[in-house]
């Protein structure tokens, strides 16, 4: 029999920034990386958003409404320091404040991640990740951040999806377009990342004795395509580059064995020294907080169709930063995709929970999770959004089973609180609890509509984890 959530389970759900807020340019705000980036036309773009910025006060009264017992949202750092150093913005301040403090009124518990995807573009126009000043910068901004909101927050995520970033550079991260050797570019900025995030994990643990801090990258479970050793070994290669590299760093401090000599053999290995991997020693995490949509199947990619058939490739959003000497996509016939090609995995789930338990034995908190869907408002002015029911319970389901296994596990953030804007494909990706009335292009009244998932979570919450 599974065993109960535990009492004081954190039920919440995620937003990011520069997803949910709108208000680009408002209150002093600088441009950040997505400011300056182009978006297909048909797209929408990241300037109004859901529009949180001014809304912000009755969303969160509807998230108190659905129960939330934490909130996970991003400070935007162009907002505090519009250059990403320099002055501070007192407008941006003011705002997080409110923010933090409606949130707090609510007894909802804040959980803020430090950065999100949105580096403040100045700091990339002198480099971004490739220049060490970037970390001083991101240093002084997470000092600033626990200083100005730690008295009101426990719980801070360092970077979201620093995988991600590295593995899709061109796409999310922060690679400047027709860089040379950008692979090498982007290991050198992830060694950059790693020692930002170590000296924020110090500093906070300095600053803020009762606080936790965390990193948050994207997770997928790995699955070899056959019982073939050579499928073992892709698979391995591609857990070991995709997931653990991130997390050795952040837990033991050390490069991953089988990451750093796929990096040395293909010539991408970044510069380090003692000092930085001593520091990557003393920044230590409490917790590991982790993204997780769908399951990935890797085969071989020297032998293809060494089994008799021709392998299909599969081209997936999970699979980013294939090099197809070390393993290619394959399609999984035992599950299920949703509209987008991300393959629906409960079960791989648990045995991710229960694979980074295992391997850093630090309490888990799941930050992103969730479906995207072409949400329609009905003629009801309802959202029936079952298929969204289905794939969240299936989930949760899931995670009591990993409670059960014995993974310590607090806390549970679907992706996402409301609709905002998906990272590439438009507002009309929505994954949201409460739908948000527009269109990529068309902003109608912007008004909010609890879907059915919003009722059906709140009783989740109510009865801490029946569905
Ligand atoms: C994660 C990001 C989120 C969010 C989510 C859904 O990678 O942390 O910011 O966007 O994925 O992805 P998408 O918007 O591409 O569907």
């Amino acid at each position: 029999t599974p065993a109960p959530f535990p009492q004081g389970f954190l039920w919440g759900a995620s937003t990011s920034a520069y997803q949910v807020e709108g208000g680009w340019n408002e209150e002093g705000k600088g441009p950040s990386v997505i400011d300056r980036a182009s978006f297909p036309p048909e797209l929408s773009d990241f300037t109004v958003t859901s529009d949180h910025y001014h809304h912000f006060a009755g969303d969160i009264a509807l998230f108190a409404e659905m129960g939330l017992k934490t909130y996970r949202f991003s400070i935007a750092w162009s907002r505090l320091f519009p250059t990403g150093e320099g002055e501070l913005n007192f407008q941006g301040v003011a705002f997080y404040r409110r923010l933090i403090d409606e949130i707090r009124r609510h007894g909802i518990e804040p959980l803020v991640t430090l950065y999100h995807f949105d580096l403040p573009w100045a700091l990339q126009q002198q480099g971004g990740w490739s220049n060490p000043r970037t970390v001083d910068a991101f240093e002084r901004f997470a000092r600033t951040a626990f200083e100005l909101y730690g008295g009101q927050v426990k719980y801070w995520l360092t970077i979201n999806e620093q995988n991600m970033m590295i593995l899709k550079g061109d796409v999310i991260g922060t690679l400047p377009p027709g860089t040379a050797n950008p692979q090498k570019t982007l290991y050198q900025q992830n060694h950059h990342m790693m020692l930002a995030q170590a000296r924020a994990m110090i500093a906070c643990h300095e600053m803020l004795p009762e606080a936790k801090i965390g990193p948050a990258p994207n997770i997928s479970c790995v699955y070899p395509a056959s019982s073939r050793p050579e499928d073992v070994i892709a698979a391995n290669n591609f857990s070991s580059i995709r997931n653990w590299l991130y997390l050795d760093l952040a837990c033991f401090g050390r490069y991953n064995a089988v990451a750093w000599s796929f990096m040395r053999e293909k010539g991408y290995l970044p510069q380090i020294t003692e000092e930085e991997m001593a520091l990557l020693q003393r920044g230590r995490p409490d917790f590991i907080a982790f993204n997780y949509y769908a399951s990935t199947t890797v085969a071989d990619g020297q032998d293809r169709g060494a089994v008799g058939q021709e392998r299909r490739e599969v081209e997936d959003q999970q699979l980013p930063g294939i090099d197809k000497s070390v393993y290619i996509g394959a399609d999984n016939p035992n599950l299920e995709h949703n509209e987008f090609g991300w393959y629906i995995d409960p079960v791989g789930f648990r045995v991710t929970c229960r694979e980074i338990y295992e391997r850093y034995r630090l309490p888990l908190i799941i930050t992103e999770n969730g479906l995207g869907a072409f949400d329609r408002l009905a003629q009801d002015n309802k959202i029936h959004d079952d298929y969204r029911i289905r794939y969240l319970s299936a989930h949760i389901r899931q995670l009591q089973l990993a409670i059960t296994d014995g993974v310590e596990l607090f806390g549970y953030c679907p992706w996402s609180a409301i609709d905002l804007v998906s990272t590439h494909q438009g507002i009309s990706k929505r994954y949201g609890f409460i739908y948000v009335n527009r269109d990529e292009h068309d902003l109608k009244d912007l008004a909010r509509y609890p879907k059915k998932s919003f009722y059906w979570y709140q009783r989740v919450i109510n009865t801490n984890g029946e569905r």
